[in-house]
């Protein structure tokens, strides 16, 4: 599970990584700070069932504290993208094919209005964020319809003398994409086309194609940043006017600035918390202290800064993940070394409990027999679709 961080230059991207992940890479008040791809590792939060049993958990990949399990998401924070990005313009192909692999994207935006297309500042609320959101997918379609487009009569023709069906045929022009099946199938529903004679296709049924392919298999939030500086009507208009889309008001910078006065012991604060909790006043010097007052005021205002947030509702709520916890004992959920709930994995919604075993070893997925539940002790089909917080022991042959 990969989240691609994008947007056009200045808007806090890099700001927003770095709180995500802690990681340190370089921000500035100006266009192009980053120039490569960075990529890290952020994390999603549940309730960790080990609550309910009181018994404590001893975690593997994912942290738990307090009760609350922090589950391994890889972020890519890519440089920003200009118009005219699908034409290379800005090395704009480069940073849209680092973008492939990615599974849904967080489009961070500036909602202040104050940042050009280019990324220079400008007077705030002078520049629309609900145009930039409409941009950003207009770059991206044309990035896929000139990946389907490249050499498209010849392959066309061979697909259809080969009589390949169209999904096929979509899903090898679209490889590095790794599009799955459905996806593409339900797009070739969408379009006007002649399925079966993709020598027909023009270009605006490929756009058409790509649009839908993008919209069903690249779920897309968006981070309304520097909410700090944004007038809440605005925020609101915003939501409205990106529609379908979720829109998360943040503020990447205070974000930052908690994480790491927490890692300093600065302060008690844990992602997403409504509030924080100075731990000593008297270690901090003035400026620290006028920036966590202004910080907690902001966090009043919105609920939470918003990051962690945005994070989770494009995790759970666009790319539709749940958290399993594979066990080998399902009545003592242990593994073979006696550890309570070692793992946490995410898996998309409804993943088969035989899929959830080649998550989990290939050769699980290979020697399945069954599953069984955790909480209920009940056998699991191969095909038993799981749900979020399941406690799974997968049984297989030896
Ligand atoms: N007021 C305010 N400023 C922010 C916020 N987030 C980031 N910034 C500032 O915005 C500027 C740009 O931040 P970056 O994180 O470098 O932006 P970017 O989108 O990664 O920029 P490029 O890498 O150049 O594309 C910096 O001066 C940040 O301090 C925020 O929430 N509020
Ligand atoms: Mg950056």
């Amino acid at each position: 599970m990969e989240v691609g961080v994008v947007g056009k230059p200045n808007v806090g991207k890099s700001t927003l990584f770095n709180a995500l992940t802690l990681l340190d890479v370089p921000m500035a008040p100006y266009p192009f700070t980053t120039i490569k791809p960075n990529r890290g590792v952020s994390a999603v939060r549940t309730a960790c069932p080990h609550t309910a049993r009181g018994t404590p958990c001893h975690p593997g990949n994912a942290k738990c504290v307090n009760g609350v399990r922090w589950v391994p998401v890889s972020l890519i924070d890519v440089p920003g993208l200009v118009p005219g990005a699908h034409e290379g313009k800005g090395l704009g192909h480069q940073f849209l094919d680092e973008l492939r692999a990615a599974d849904g994207y967080l489009q961070v935006v500036d909602a202040s209005g104050s940042t050009t297309a280019e990324g220079e500042p400008a007077p705030p609320g002078t520049i629309d964020p609900a145009k930039e959101v409409e941009w950003l997918e207009e770059e991206m379609v044309r990035w896929v319809a000139g990946i389907l487009g490249r050499d498209f009569m010849r392959f066309a023709r061979s697909a259809e003398l080969e009589e390949s069906a169209p999904e096929e045929f979509l899903q090898t022009r679209l490889t590095g994409l790794a599009i799955g099946i459905p996806a593409i199938m339900a797009a070739l529903r969408t379009a006007p086309i002649d399925r079966d004679k993709p020598s027909t296709w023009t270009e605006g049924d490929r756009y058409q194609l790509a649009q839908a392919l993008l919209r069903s298999a690249r779920p897309r939030l968006v981070a309304a940043n520097k909410c700090d500086r944004t007038d809440p009507a605005r925020l609101a208009e915003l939501a409205t006017e990106v529609t379908p889309l979720p829109v998360v008001p943040t503020c990447a910078e205070a974000e930052l600035t908690l994480r790491r006065a927490a890692r300093a012991g600065l302060v008690k604060y844990q992602p997403g918390d409504p509030a924080f909790a100075l731990v000593d006043a008297a270690r901090l010097n003035d400026a620290q202290r006028r920036a966590l007052h202004e910080i907690e005021l902001i966090v009043q205002r919105f609920g939470s800064t918003g990051v962690q947030e945005a994070l989770e509702r494009m995790v759970f709520g666009q790319l539709h993940q749940i958290i399993v916890f594979p066990v080998e004992d399902e009545v003592h959920w242990t593994d073979s070394k006696g550890r309570v709930l070692p793992d946490a994995f995410l898996m998309p919604a409804q993943t088969p409990a035989r899929q959830m075993a080649y998550r989990v070893h290939s050769d699980l997925g290979e020697n399945f027999i069954r599953a069984i539940d955790g909480r209920t002790h009940r056998a699991l089909a191969a095909d038993h679709p799981l749900e979020n917080g399941a406690v799974v022991r997968i049984v297989a042959r030896r």
